[in-house]
């Protein structure tokens, strides 16, 4: 993935023993309808490693406790572990402060907790915000409701035919109406890495600040919140090798500072009386509640694990896999790759013939071949080129060119079939 600069996590001299990195997979062993897995659906969740299984394991056989409030010994322990994740997330995007890294439930949670908060201490009516036209559903819907709420206006930046954003039209949206730009770093539908640093750049001027919906960019090389200058940056451990019902939401401690609080709860207090509650301190004025414990430090081990095979070794493997995907797909006949743009991470769209989408996966599937079909809670893009749903083969660091070829014949066994020859 280009146009990401590694924050000094990465081994750029380790190339990925591919081999080994899959014995650390136990779920790569598994067989579907007796044909080894071929497991092509990352972007909708990454598998996990034994080592990020182990750490659940052992927090739950030996660690076990609520956390920020025991002085027994199991809850300073999960405590330390707990934090320990915070530590290790704010290396992984190179955030200045541990306060800056918020634990939330996914990037729905993330971006649901910026636009009510913030969106809904800043915006009025006539205000704007501006996100594009290949947004995930979760970086529109949010944006809907507090527009709705407070009488400002949704602003969306076109995509040309490639799937790249047309960025004359991103700087004529911005203005002084401009409230918040909300972006993906990587479309989950099209796979277009965005030039997200010039168009942070390109918001601030205009004085709006800038939240990056990185649940597919962040997995796939590392990113640097200082050096893209982005006010706030979102997403999953699911798809970041970790478990699922945990998430990031980075933002500067200065924003976070004047935010309201999202919910209300336990750990997010100093003090409370009926009359007046003192809300307590970044990054537990956003944490109400008990949070994912165990979630949580199974993410500090995911990112242990990565950090571990070199976040740049994990991304050139991936941008290898992922050339040649989209060069063998190309010479499978009938198929249309659905996005073609300039700079592309970890996944690729397409469609085969007229064949529906869901009926190649289900033929897919019988070859032991997961991918996703239908459109992707991107439902906007599907529309903007005019399909109803595409085939996405998305790829993270176990998978390999064999496997590519192995979808290759099988979407040339599925065109056979629907040819009738
Ligand atoms: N933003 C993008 C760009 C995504 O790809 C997804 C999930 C989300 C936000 C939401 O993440 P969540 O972890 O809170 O659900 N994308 C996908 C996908 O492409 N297939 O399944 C989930």
């Amino acid at each position: 993935m280009q146009q990401v600069k590694i924050s000094g996590w990465g081994r750029p001299d380790d190339a990925l023993d591919v081999a080994r990195v899959r014995g650390d997979f136990p779920v790569l062993d598994e067989t579907v309808h007796g044909k080894p897995l071929i497991y092509l659906d990352n972007a909708a969740t990454a598998h996990k490693p034994r080592a990020v299984i182990q750490r659940l394991v052992q927090y739950y056989e030996t660690e076990n406790s609520n956390i920020h409030r025991g002085v027994h010994r199991l809850s300073e322990i999960a405590t330390l572990a707990y934090e320990g994740t915070r530590a290790a997330v704010r290396g992984l995007l190179n955030a200045a402060e541990e306060r800056e890294i918020v634990f939330v439930r996914g990037t729905t949670e993330a971006i649901n907790l910026v636009a009510r908060s913030y969106g809904g201490a800043h915006l009025q009516a006539g205000d704007e915000v501006v996100i594009s036209a290949m947004e995930h559903h979760s970086n529109i819907v949010p944006w809907q409701l507090i527009c709705q709420e407070k009488g400002a206006t949704l602003r969306v930046i076109p995509v040309d035919d490639r799937g790249d954003i047309v960025m004359e039209a991103y700087h004529r949206l911005l203005g002084p109406r401009t409230r918040m730009v909300a972006l993906p770093h990587v479309s989950n539908a099209l796979g277009t890495v965005n030039p997200v640093k010039a168009m942070i750049a390109d918001a601030h001027r205009a004085g709006a600040p800038v939240l990056i919906d990185g649940a597919q960019g962040a997995p796939h090389a590392g990113v640097d919140v200082q050096d893209l200058d982005c006010d706030f940056y979102a997403f999953s451990s699911h798809k970041l090798y970790g478990p699922t019902g945990v998430g990031v939401l980075y933002g500067k401690a200065g924003l976070l500072e004047e935010m309201p609080p999202y919910q209300g709860g336990g750990d997010m207090i100093l003090t409370v009386s009926f009359e007046e509650t003192e809300y307590n301190v970044l990054p537990y004025k956003f944490e109400a509640g008990t949070p994912n414990i165990a979630g949580v430090i199974g993410l500090g081990a995911a990112v242990e694990y990565l950090a571990g095979l070199g976040l740049e070794a994990v991304a050139a493997h991936e941008d290898r896999v992922l050339a040649y995907a989209v060069e063998r797909l190309t010479r499978v006949p009938d198929v249309r790759l659905v996005g073609t743009p300039e700079h592309r991470a970890s996944l690729v769209s397409f469609v085969l013939g007229d064949i529906h989408a869901h009926d190649i996966g289900t033929i897919l599937d019988q070859e032991g071949i997961a991918v996703r079909t239908g459109h992707h809670c991107a439902m906007p893009v599907m529309e903007r080129f005019g399909v109803p749903a595409t085939v996405r083969a998305s790829f993270a660091c176990y998978n390999t060119e064999a496997e590519v070829d192995v979808l290759a014949e099988g979407l040339e066994k599925a065109r056979r079939l629907f040819a009738g020859v």
